[in-house]
């Protein structure tokens, strides 16, 4: 059939006259011609002049148009099933390539990193960062006042040591409410507008949550004492005996001060247990109420938390994993969004391998990381002690875990006073060299010094105010007095003249 076709074909546009044929021609314009282009007697009297070369190789060329039967006809023919065959399996094997090479580069690539990984987290201990109220003490207000300080050192992660409203101003820790805010720092909108100006920025904050204790201030504990409801257990109550006036504590545990863990309570008549002052209680977080209060607190908010745990008792009691992990677990139920991750960071321990429990596994993740205070416990300062203090974590870390190195803490002295001012820059340098996410502390960054011991309590010296300039009081504050004595080296060690070393060096 497609040899009839071709073969009638120049015969038809001969017959036409030369009208010039655009492809479009129909089929039964040529089923009646039985054309026999060999037979020159047949030929019309038009005496047209047919091409030979045309007659006897005809060629039919697929056109525009061309019905299914024709097409198949063509598609069937060798040259097009092989091409099309060639293609198929090209482009078959283009696609195996391209989904190999795009798993490959994934496999190979290094992750891309978190947040709380591509940052140094700067740790502010709010009561000596910046007063705004000339009261003397540090606030939330002040902190948002020189966030311009924490962009101009590209840190991007604020970590603000506890403010909740607690009894214990000094310390910070043992709130007496875990919904509010300490009078102190300011209120809960000057809160909300602190965070707002810290997301602007496109910074990230860490807040501590120490669920280990309240303070005997706390409500819970009030109605715990007289045994109301759900109350009752919320603490670690246990019978002691009293007689002539003294207490039998239960055990003979001491707190991390030294004295008895138990302290006797007039108006339960029984003994609840403290690791650290008696005016600490500890939860008991083998309620489970008490656990569901504390996640509860945290569904509350829009914060990456770090929870601190202190664990001395607890570390020794079944399920203190447990609770890390379902902490963990109501986190990531918030983390979802992305770039919404919530990082959990944990106290360590003495011990390294105690330690790196709180990681979790490949399966059951725990902390991001626990705080890692090797730097900051060296002994001495050589080249040996700093490749131990590394080789020590980085050899216990388990795999695929992210390290973390901090320098300076609100329980540590400061760097200039621990190992010497001439070393600063040097653990500076090694803190951002180091792999890992690195951990600073307000004031580290210009080598400020612990204030003289006899001017402060022990626990103290290294949370003196911030020193900004070499104005009265640091520029800390506006006001006559500040809570803790300002250093009296402000004048040559303060941000202002930091900032000005730091630029003729950059320069
Ligand atoms: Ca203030």
């Amino acid at each position: 059939m497609v040899e009839e076709v071709a073969k009638s074909l120049p015969m038809e546009l001969s017959e036409k006259g030369g009208v010039e044929n655009n492809g479009f021609v129909q089929n039964e314009a040529f089923d009646d011609k039985e054309t026999d282009t060999s037979s020159q007697e047949e030929m019309p009297k038009t005496c047209i002049v047919v091409d030979p070369a045309a007659t006897e190789e005809p060629v039919l060329k697929p056109y525009a148009g061309m019905p299914k039967e024709v097409l198949l006809k063509f598609s069937s023919q060798a040259r097009y099933r092989v091409t099309r065959e060639i293609l198929f399996w090209l482009i078959i094997a283009a696609a195996i390539v391209l989904v190999c090479a795009t798993i490959a580069i994934i496999a190979l690539s290094p992750k891309c990193l978190d947040w709380w990984q591509a940052s140094p987290i700067y740790q502010i201990y709010p009561r000596s960062f910046k007063d705004s109220n000339m009261d003397g003490n540090g606030d939330l207000k002040g902190i948002q006042e020189k966030l311009d300080h924490i962009t101009y050192l590209n840190i991007k992660t604020i970590w603000i040591t506890s403010f909740y409203k607690s009894p214990l101003k000094g310390l910070g820790y043992g709130a007496e409410d875990f919904y509010d805010i300490d009078p102190m720092f300011g209120s809960m909108n000057d809160f909300e507008n602190l965070l707002a100006a810290i997301h602007d920025r496109g910074l990230k904050v860490i807040m501590d949550l120490i669920p280990n204790h309240t303070s005997d201030k706390h409500r819970w504990f009030q109605l715990s004492r007289n045994r109301t409801g759900k109350y009752t257990d919320y603490y670690v109550w246990q019978d002691c005996t009293q007689a002539a006036g003294s207490v039998t504590p239960p055990n003979n545990w001491v707190s991390v001060f030294g004295n008895s863990s138990w302290q006797f309570d007039d108006v339960r008549k029984q003994c609840y247990f403290h690791q650290f002052g008696k005016e600490q209680p500890d939860l008991n977080f083998h309620n489970l109420a008490v656990q569901q209060e504390i996640h509860v607190r945290k569904d509350g908010t829009n914060l990456e938390t770090y929870s601190q745990l202190y664990h001395d008792y607890t570390t020794t009691q079944v399920g203190m994993h447990d609770i890390i992990r379902s902490f963990r677990q109501t986190m990531n139920q918030f983390s979802s969004e992305p770039g919404r991750y919530r990082f959990m960071g944990s106290d360590g321990d003495e011990n390294i391998e105690a330690t790196m429990i709180y990681y979790g596994t490949t399966f059951i993740q725990e902390a991001d990381f626990p705080f890692n205070f090797n730097l900051i416990n060296m002994k001495n300062l050589s080249g040996n002690s700093i490749f131990e203090a590394v080789n020590l974590w980085m050899k216990n870390m388990p795999a695929e875990k992210w390290p973390n190195w901090a320098v300076g803490s609100p329980n540590t002295a400061r760097i200039s006073s621990r190992i010497g001012k001439e070393y600063v820059n040097v653990m500076n340098m090694l803190l951002l060299t180091l792999p890992g996410t690195p951990v600073t502390y307000y004031g580290e960054e210009i080598g400020m010094e612990n204030i003289a011991s006899e001017n402060v309590s022990e626990d103290f010296p290294e949370k003196s105010p911030m020193q900004w300039d070499g104005k009265v009081n640091a520029g800390f504050t506006e006001g006559n007095s500040t809570w803790l004595p300002v250093n009296s080296d402000y004048q040559s060690v303060n941000v202002e003249v930091g900032i000005c070393i730091c630029d003729k060096l950059m320069v």
